[in-house]
């Protein structure tokens, strides 16, 4: 696993837990995806504002969804994520910060292709690994993960693909691959691994979990400059390669 990762820069795990557990995890999970309330300045569109406007949610995402819930933190999702993590990156990664995305039925609104890194602050130890736990079965008709195997360490420029959602670049993706799964597998990414996921066109929710690890410097580092992952974006720097950087 760790050499197909480092070589393409993600790999898959067909069981990182349980039904039982899954079933543990989606009922905290619509619990908050079906609050708007208790999840409000965490939760955006990333499917754009127009979609917040029309108040109808195409891709939904939550930051730091254990931050409100915190019962979330004690499944064994999270310990085991960190183990592979460790086994791929180091000893010093940490979790930084959680997410659910959500795809509703018949939403059809594509994911577009990006690099995670262009979210985030240019960091001196670049490691990172997002762990992506479907809690549905997941193929391309209802959005599941595609990836580009990864040749280098460079962020594309990005820009904002409809306004106030998501970032993306363009890339050439021929070599693009989709990871389907059934619920409790994961996909393991690092932060410049190009990926993207089509809409749901299914009539059953899309549902996801994202683990965050980091180096723990590295985490200190993004804390002391006031950055947390709540979602709210405090700060946009134009960099002179072009790329938009948006502090999360
Ligand atoms: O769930 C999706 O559609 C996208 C997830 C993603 O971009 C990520 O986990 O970095």
């Amino acid at each position: 696993m760790k050499k197909y990762f480092l070589d393409n820069g993600f790999v898959k795990l067909d069981s990182l837990v349980s039904l039982s557990e899954v079933e543990k995890i989606r009922k905290l999970y619509d619990g908050l995806l079906y609050d708007k309330k208790r999840t409000k300045g965490l939760r955006s569109d990333l499917g754009g504002v127009e979609n917040t406007r029309n108040s109808t949610e195409k891709i939904t995402q939550i930051m730091l969804p254990s931050s409100i819930e915190p019962k979330l933190l004690e499944n064994i999702a999270y310990k085991r994520a960190l183990n592979h993590t460790r086994l791929l990156l180091g000893k010093d990664m940490e979790l930084d910060f959680d997410m659910l995305i959500n795809k509703a039925p018949y939403t059809n609104t594509i994911t577009p292709w990006h690099q995670d890194a262009a979210y985030w602050i240019d960091m001196p130890d670049k490691r990172a690994v997002s762990c992506w736990i479907a809690l549905d079965d997941v193929y391309e008709d209802n959005g599941c993960m595609w990836f580009v195997p990864k040749r280098d360490e460079i962020i594309k420029p990005h820009s904002f693909y409809s306004e106030g959602g998501a970032l993306h670049c363009t890339a050439n993706t021929n070599e693009a691959q989709s990871i389907p799964l059934n619920a409790g597998g994961c996909t393991f990414h690092d932060g410049f691994t190009l990926h993207f996921s089509k809409g749901n066109i299914t009539s059953n929710q899309r549902r996801a979990l994202i683990l965050n690890f980091r180096p723990k410097k590295m985490i200190e580092l993004e804390r002391k400059q006031g950055i947390n992952h709540t979602g709210v974006r405090k700060r946009i720097i134009l960099k002179s390669c072009g790329r938009i950087e948006i502090r999360l």
